[in-house]
């Protein structure tokens, strides 16, 4: 700023230097790289498990530029749980994110800076299948009759189920017979669990304990890490 009481063009006046500063508004709102982020984690995952950091940007100094992050809708703090400040995402609730009973989960990620302005993000949590259910035998037990000194006479299907994802070795179910007498005599197919006999048996030849009933003990195991394993009860009636 320059005074001028003279005349005169020079030597004339007094001057001083006026240093403006700007006044910052708040004229941002904070902003994601990504309009979407689609995250995973092990379902049943210990509590406080980091699943990722998501932050935002807003380049306002000040309270204006500072941001608070939050889940939404407020349901979803019962499972997620996000930082306030640092915009890391933890597991909040191991025994709910179960994906045998909901394997995607929906949030929105809020983002609020010092005047109230806001900016979100969707997120998409998907529970990754980890190996918790044991195969479950379709009955309780199976009963069979074989004639005596017929060759190849029996021949049925021993089947499990396995809850856990499905196309994954963790519902993949193979069958074995664990354990009984005359086990021998007998073959399993470990896929298809189609039970079959092999050669004769001459009920005379069997311990007269057996009283012509041969039990075997299948077993239907998955093929998780670690493997989960169930049996059933195979009786064979010779006649
Ligand atoms: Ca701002
Ligand atoms: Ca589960
Ligand atoms: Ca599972
Ligand atoms: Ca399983």
């Amino acid at each position: 700023i320059v005074a001028n009481d003279t005349t005169n063009p020079t030597e004339c006046c007094s001057s001083a230097t006026l240093i403006i500063y700007i006044v910052d508004i708040n004229d941002h709102s904070p902003e994601f790289p990504q309009q979407a982020y689609i995250l995973s984690v092990k379902e049943h995952a210990n509590i406080g498990t980091k699943i990722a950091t998501v932050r935002a940007t807003d380049p306002d100094s000040g309270s204006f530029g500072r941001i608070t992050y939050s889940l939404l809708p407020k349901s979803i703090r019962n499972d997620f749980k996000v930082n306030s400040t640092t915009g890391v995402i933890t597991v909040e609730n191991n025994i709910t994110l179960d994906r045998e009973k909901r394997p995607i989960y929906y949030a929105t990620l809020q983002a609020t800076d010092g005047g109230n302005r806001i900016g979100t993000t969707a997120l998409e949590i998907v529970l990754e299948d980890i190996n918790d259910f044991h195969p479950v035998m379709a009955r309780d037990s199976y009963t069979a009759f074989i004639t005596e000194n017929k060759d190849n006479e029996l021949n049925i299907r021993i089947e499990a189920f396995d809850n856990d994802q499905e196309g994954t070795n963790n519902s993949e179910i193979r069958y074995t017979i664990a354990a009984g007498d005359y086990r021998q005599n007998f073959t399993i197919d470990p896929i298809t669990g189609v039970l079959r006999s092999v050669g004769p048996i001459d009920r005379e030849d069997m311990k007269s304990s057996l009283n012509g009933k041969i039990i075997l003990i299948v077993e239907a195991y998955d093929l998780g890490i670690p493997k989960l394993s169930t049996t059933v009860n195979v009786t064979i009636n010779v006649e």
